[in-house]
């Protein structure tokens, strides 16, 4: 099968230097010889770490309280471009990020390959995170455009200038019905009552404990629908930080690693995955902690061969048992 990667070396989304050198640290642990020697992908646009450096602007004052506005915008357009020339293909994508900010560009470029392939099909997120990424620019606190990037998915939010996000287009966007929230702990006031007031399907750290991970993971897919397309965005501190202490905004009561793992193999046993995004993780943070960005970084590379299907083979095992 074939495998698009793109690696984003970017972290203008947020304030914490580090998160660009994540893709060079998940490569060099080996994560992409592993996909195509152990799972047998051909790989395609591998090895380049984008740093996307010639496209920020000598000036970036923010707008409408988002920080590094241009910057965020030029960069995301043209992981957009990459996804959707990749996506095009017919291939799955790979992106690695980088801070989260980063999906505007891998969805809005999955969702219209989708469309074109599929004759206007719509697309399903599957957003796995401790944070709802909802804000608009009005309602966030912190002004980080990568607690922004489902906003401006969705319609949202919004802006006319192509400099500020402009060039997101309908064919870009995802419809609030068909977007699916897991691992969420760490929700701003504003993004709830955008959650609630848009009945946008949540399953919070609070449901995993109640239902466990599997029943969540049939619900989630149930709202989805079946033989609908998936893009699964995996930010890695929807993990606890005790299996990922590297990442800009650590929040306890997470998931065990075992159960992000499965998430990605359940999503990848739907057979509808067309894109997987890793973002937030950030080798140069949690230097305290001994191991932690060794560990992060395993804990990554883990949540990428589960979402390609690692344990294809033992999931055949377990159903062959009951
Ligand atoms: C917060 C934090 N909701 C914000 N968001 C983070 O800045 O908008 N997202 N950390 O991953
Ligand atoms: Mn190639
Ligand atoms: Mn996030
Ligand atoms: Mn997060």
């Amino acid at each position: 099968e074939d495998l698009g990667v793109v690696a984003v070396g970017f972290s203008g989304g947020q304030g914490k230097p580090g998160v660009d050198a994540a893709p060079t640290a998940l490569i060099e642990s080996g994560l992409l010889d592993q996909l195509r020697d152990e799972l047998g992908y051909n790989l395609h646009g591998h090895g380049a770490v984008h740093s996307y450096a010639d496209l920020a602007p000598a000036q970036d004052p923010p707008h409408r309280g988002m920080k590094n506005p241009r910057a965020v915008s030029a960069v995301t357009r043209q992981i957009a471009d990459q996804v959707y020339a990749q996506a095009r293909e017919g291939r799955l994508v790979l992106t690695l990020g980088g801070d989260h900010s980063v999906a505007i560009g891998t969805i809005a470029g999955s969702a219209r390959a989708v469309r074109e392939r599929l004759g206007g099909r719509e697309m399903a997120v599957i957003w796995v995170d401790a944070h709802a990424d909802i804000n608009t620019p009005e309602t966030s606190g912190s002004g980080n455009i990568h607690g922004m990037p489902v906003s401006f998915l969705t319609g949202l939010a919004r802006e006319e200038k192509e400099e500020f996000f402009g060039w997101l287009k309908d064919e870009h966007r995802i419809s609030l019905k068909k977007l699916v929230y897991i691992g969420l702990r760490d929700v701003d006031a504003g993004e709830k009552r955008i959650l609630r007031e848009n009945g946008i399907k949540a399953f919070s750290m609070f449901d995993i404990d109640r239902h466990g991970i599997g029943r969540v993971m049939d619900m989630a897919l149930a709202h989805i629908g079946s033989d609908t397309p998936i893009h699964l965005s995996f930010d890695v501190d929807a993990l606890d930080p005790m299996w990922a202490p590297s990442t800009g905004t650590p929040v306890r009561g997470g998931l065990t690693l075992r159960e992000g793992d499965y998430i990605c193999e359940v999503v990848h046993q739907t057979g509808s995955l067309v894109a997987v995004d890793l973002v937030e993780v950030n080798p140069r943070l949690a230097p305290e902690i001994e191991m932690g960005a060794h560990e992060t970084v395993r804990a990554g590379c883990s949540l990428v061969r589960c979402a390609l299907g690692e344990s294809l083979f033992t999931a055949a095992m377990a159903s062959t048992v009951t």
